[in-house]
């Protein structure tokens, strides 16, 4: 199970690392060193989706990441219905809260609910929040949604606190893969005094700084994916950044 793992990383401040796959990018090579990186303990969870589903191995790519893990769990992060896959272990069954796009709060949700059940994934609702990160994203043109500004800690802040409200298990915030600017800690910081959900936080993230930034400003787990796709030599020192915040909060708490 992933969620009580995350639960676990809000409770006691232990971070986590997850690498994004977009399926419509994967490469074996690179499906396999992420594998053995995650294998020495590097990656925490696989998250596996994207805004395109083009590529027709997408279902054998996700069973060739599954067969190199020994244990690292893969959630679906699903751009589309289409994505949906037995293969993994769990799903982020996201609710775009920060739009006012019917179908991605709830329409699509209606329409895959029967075919998720029979596929018995462990299944996170989630509240997702797209916030505006310098530039215009996939997820906003493909959502066509407007993302949350970047200055607007109140409206994001509230957002979440509403889908704590309404039920959700984690909220996830997100800058877009490829954003200019990743989600800034005062924004971070803002959500996370609001909450007591796990937070997730994805988007722009392509430096160990950037990733210590946002795990200091209160995120539980932080998402790279971009960054990673076609050189993933610096994970090692990605996930050393990831522990260093880790182990100062237990230097904190003791
Ligand atoms: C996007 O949060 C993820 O949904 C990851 O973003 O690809 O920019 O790392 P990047």
């Amino acid at each position: 199970m992933v969620y009580p793992t995350l639960a676990n990383a809000r409770a006691t401040g232990n971070k986590m690392l997850a690498v994004l796959i977009d399926p419509d990018k994967a490469r074996r090579d690179n499906l396999q060193q992420l594998a053995q990186y995650a294998n020495d303990g590097h990656v925490d969870v696989f998250l596996w989706g994207g805004s395109l589903v083009n590529a027709p191995q997408s279902a054998y790519y996700l069973k060739l990441l599954r067969a190199h893990l020994d244990s690292v769990p893969v959630v679906l992060f699903p751009g589309s219905t289409y994505q949906l896959d037995p293969e993994a272990d769990a799903i982020f069954l996201l609710s775009l809260l920060s739009g006012r796009n019917s179908d991605l709060l709830i329409g699509r949700h209606v329409q895959v609910a029967g075919r998720l059940k029979q596929m018995q994934l462990e299944i996170m609702p989630t509240g997702y929040l797209l916030i505006d990160g310098g530039r215009p994203t996939s997820v906003s043109y493909m959502s066509n949604t407007t993302p949350i500004p970047a200055d607007k800690y109140g409206i994001a802040a509230a957002t979440a606190l509403a889908g704590q409200q309404l039920g959700m298990k984690l909220i996830y915030m997100d800058a877009g893969s490829g954003a200019l600017n990743p989600i800034s800690p005062d924004l971070i910081a803002s959500v996370r005094n609001e909450i007591d959900l796990p937070l997730i936080i994805g988007g722009g993230i392509r430096t160990p700084e950037r990733a210590a930034a946002a795990l200091e400003a209160g995120a539980d787990m932080i998402v790279v994916g971009n960054g990673l796709e076609r050189n993933s030599d610096w994970l090692p020192e990605l996930a050393a950044a990831v522990r260093g915040v880790s182990h100062r909060f237990d230097l904190v708490e003791t």
